[in-house]
């Protein structure tokens, strides 16, 4: 094979919305103020994504409220956000030419009706081009992940494309959810048979961090967080292997229907590499992002278009989804 004349075209999309290589931030992560947001603009990174946010600006909890080292995280944040407009109206500070999607994660089924009519009636609504529902935010006190309350979830889907939002044309706005870890197998098929009633919906992310670790310092004796007596959503390479099987999983359901970011572990290209071949159209990056900064964007690029070279893949498409039997 001749490497030096192969040409490796990283680009994928998101429901009908292109980008040039397949990495994101995940929500969280880089994205709470407009500096952080900047920062992505200017990194090597295909889209980028908001902060969760709610209709007004939030503190979220106290801190020491994240923790990490290379290997994982824990946070409790809370929800801390600017409030809707400031991220909605992101382009009035800052300009970009890469998709940009918005995370919203009202406190109640209220709050996301509110922010998809603000959606609706921005004069920068041609500015967002992906908006992500969370329906796992683990941190909130007194508050449990929607994504585990199937009712729930139906419920609020069905609100929402009521609302507006739904006959945007999905060449322009790419709708999605985000969706905590699930650990039974009837649990994929549950929200699987939820997901195909909305056609609407172009994508889902896979996944949140899981919810209500506890990390120890020796030292202290004392958890490494403050917030809810140290539990926290643990994120970091430990949950790779469940963020791909919950990718692979729901491929393997609802590959045909939309598509997937996957989002747990990615540290380097080949983290990247399995997540597609699990079935991920796009990737984010959340812990690994926050310890090394947005220039992780450059190597996760160049460590996955290596490989790619190194197999004879000139596209994503080559290998999306193609994940072999053990035989
Ligand atoms: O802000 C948070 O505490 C938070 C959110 Br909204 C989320 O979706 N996932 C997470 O790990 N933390």
């Amino acid at each position: 094979m001749n490497l030096e004349n192969q040409s490796v075209v990283l680009s994928s999309n998101i429901g009908q919305i292109n980008i040039n290589n397949p990495f994101f931030n995940a929500s969280g992560a880089w994205c709470q103020t407009k500096e952080q947001l900047n920062d992505l603009i200017n990194s090597n990174s295909g889209g980028f994504i908001s902060k969760s946010c709610t209709p007004q600006h939030r503190e979220g909890n106290p801190p020491v409220r994240y923790w990490d080292n290379q290997k994982m995280s824990i946070n409790s944040m809370g929800l801390p956000n600017l409030g809707i407009s400031s991220y909605l109206n992101l382009h009035n500070d800052h300009s970009y030419d890469k998709p940009y999607f918005l995370s919203l994660a009202g406190l109640n089924i209220n709050d996301n009706l509110l922010m998809s009519y603000n959606i609706v009636d921005s004069e920068n609504i041609h500015c967002i081009s992906g908006l992500e529902y969370n329906l796992s935010c683990p941190n909130i006190i007194g508050k449990g992940q929607l994504g585990y309350d199937f009712e729930a979830t139906n419920e609020y889907l069905r609100r929402i494309m009521e609302t507006p939002i739904y006959d945007i044309n999905k060449s322009e706005l790419a709708i999605g959810i985000k969706l905590p870890p699930y650990f039974e197998l009837t649990h994929f098929d549950e929200i699987s048979d939820i997901v195909r009633q909305f056609p609407r919906l172009d994508f889902m992310t896979c996944i949140n961090s899981i919810a209500n670790g506890l990390v120890i310092d020796t030292e202290k004796e004392a958890p490494v967080i403050y917030p809810k007596s140290g539990f926290g959503g643990i994120g970091g390479n430990i949950v790779k292997p469940t963020a791909l099987a919950n990718v692979r999983k729901f491929y393997t359901l609802l590959g045909d229907k939309l598509d997937i970011i996957g989002c747990g572990g990615v540290l380097n290209g080949e983290d990247a590499f399995h997540h597609i071949l699990a079935g991920a159209s796009a990737v984010s990056v959340g812990t690994s992002l926050m310890v090394n900064g947005p220039i992780i964007f450059d190597t996760l690029n160049s460590q996955l278009e290596d490989i790619m070279i190194s197999k004879g893949y000139n596209s994503i498409g080559d290998f999306k989804g193609k994940l072999k039997g053990f035989y």
